[in-house]
């Protein structure tokens, strides 16, 4: 049976989205979603694997949502939903905490990360948390995952996942129909762009993140322009010289990522964002204010109308709402069959 090609990808509501969400993964959604089937998820049970309060969890599902359709997703081309209203995923999670290897989750960096050194006290959901992005992506027999960088360990155990269901069950899922034994595809992770990895703007070797205790480090995208221009004015930079090509930049890790940033931001190539850097450059302490001033502009420029039509949706959550529970009902009518097949090739009775 063909595989019909699917795009799949979500966003944890686990605070505002920032510049990172948007240049690494949700330009690719928008294009994607003008030539292929596409499901974009608000993934807050991936969330609520780490502490949320609920009142305010409740409200961050409804302001990714609207900073989905408000960046340009639309929900008539592609279903949007929030991934609880789902049951299959959560059911399917469960197949997959079966399937994947401990010794697969134990080398999962971003666990590690996050469960810190207290990794007794982290979540259960936290260390099975690749097993549930993988039925995520699986229940709909999603083949293409548009993601940044850090999601490509996930994205290869979801490949091992879908590999071992379909060799431990090869001979009830060729019984089933699939000849060549592939019930679930090798999703393949999409991850291009000039922005794949934004990092902090007060520590060029860490990823910009919603959960970075210091909001310096990220530009959100409901921030106002002064907050935009504030914060890129006191981006760390450093106190070298110049430097004279790309390749010697990208030693420089705080220079390196607002150059990308730009080139991301003004749809240019990291040459041209390179040569303006060195164009704009002056003596003295002041060396990068007017690369910054540039960058400023480039990201008020795309930010400003997001972030307007965001506060514009959130003033009606119960539009948010229906956009919601109609990607649901449309999310739930592809992923049943496959959940009754997988139930049926496991050998578990179906009522
Ligand atoms: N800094 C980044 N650069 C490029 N892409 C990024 N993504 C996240 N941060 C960057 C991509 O955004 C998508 C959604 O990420 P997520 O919300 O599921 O969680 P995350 O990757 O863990 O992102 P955060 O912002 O760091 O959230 P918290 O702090 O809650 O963990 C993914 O495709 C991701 O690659």
């Amino acid at each position: 049976m063909q595989i019909e090609p699917r795009v799949f990808s979500g966003m944890q509501p686990t605070g505002s989205l920032h510049l990172g969400n948007y240049l690494g993964a949700m330009i690719n959604w928008i294009k994607m979603q003008e030539t292929h089937a596409c499901i974009y998820c608000v993934v807050d049970l991936h969330a609520i694997t780490v502490w949320q309060d609920p009142a305010e969890l409740r409200s961050a599902i409804r302001q990714v949502t609207a900073a989905y359709i408000a960046a340009g997703l639309d929900p008539k081309k592609s279903i949007l939903f929030n991934q609880s209203q789902v049951a299959a995923h959560a059911e399917l999670a469960w197949i997959f905490n079966c399937v994947a290897r401990l010794g697969w989750l134990n080398r999962m960096t971003q666990f590690k990360e996050k469960a810190g050194k207290d990794r007794e006290q982290a979540s259960v959901g936290l260390y099975a948390y690749p097993n549930l992005m993988a039925a995520d992506i699986l229940v709909y027999r999603a083949t293409h995952v548009p993601v940044g960088d850090d999601q490509k360990q996930h994205l290869e155990l979801a490949r091992d996942i879908a590999q071992k269901f379909n060799n431990d069950f090869r001979d009830q899922i060729i019984a089933h129909g699939y000849r060549d034994g592939v019930f679930f595809p090798q999703p393949e992770p999409v991850i291009t762009g000039p922005a794949t990895r934004v990092m902090s703007l007060r520590d060029g070797t860490k990823k910009m993140s919603k959960s970075d205790p210091s909001d310096l480090s990220r530009i959100s995208l409901t921030d106002s322009d002064d907050i935009i221009a504030d914060k890129i004015k006191r981006a760390k930079t450093d106190a070298e010289p110049l430097p004279n090509t790309v390749e010697e930049m990208a030693k420089r890790p705080e220079i390196d990522n607002l150059v990308g940033i730009y080139a991301a931001l003004a749809d240019t190539s990291k040459d041209a964002a390179f040569n303006l850097l060195l164009a704009t450059s002056t003596d003295g302490p002041s060396l990068f204010t007017g690369f910054k001033r540039n960058l400023t502009d480039a990201a008020i420029a795309k930010l400003g109308p997001i972030r307007s039509e965001i506060i514009r949706l959130m003033d009606d959550p119960v539009e948010i709402d229906k956009v919601l529970a109609n990607g649901a009902e449309r999310a739930r009518a592809l992923a049943a069959p496959v959940m009754d097949q997988v139930k049926d090739i496991v050998g578990l009775i179906r009522s």
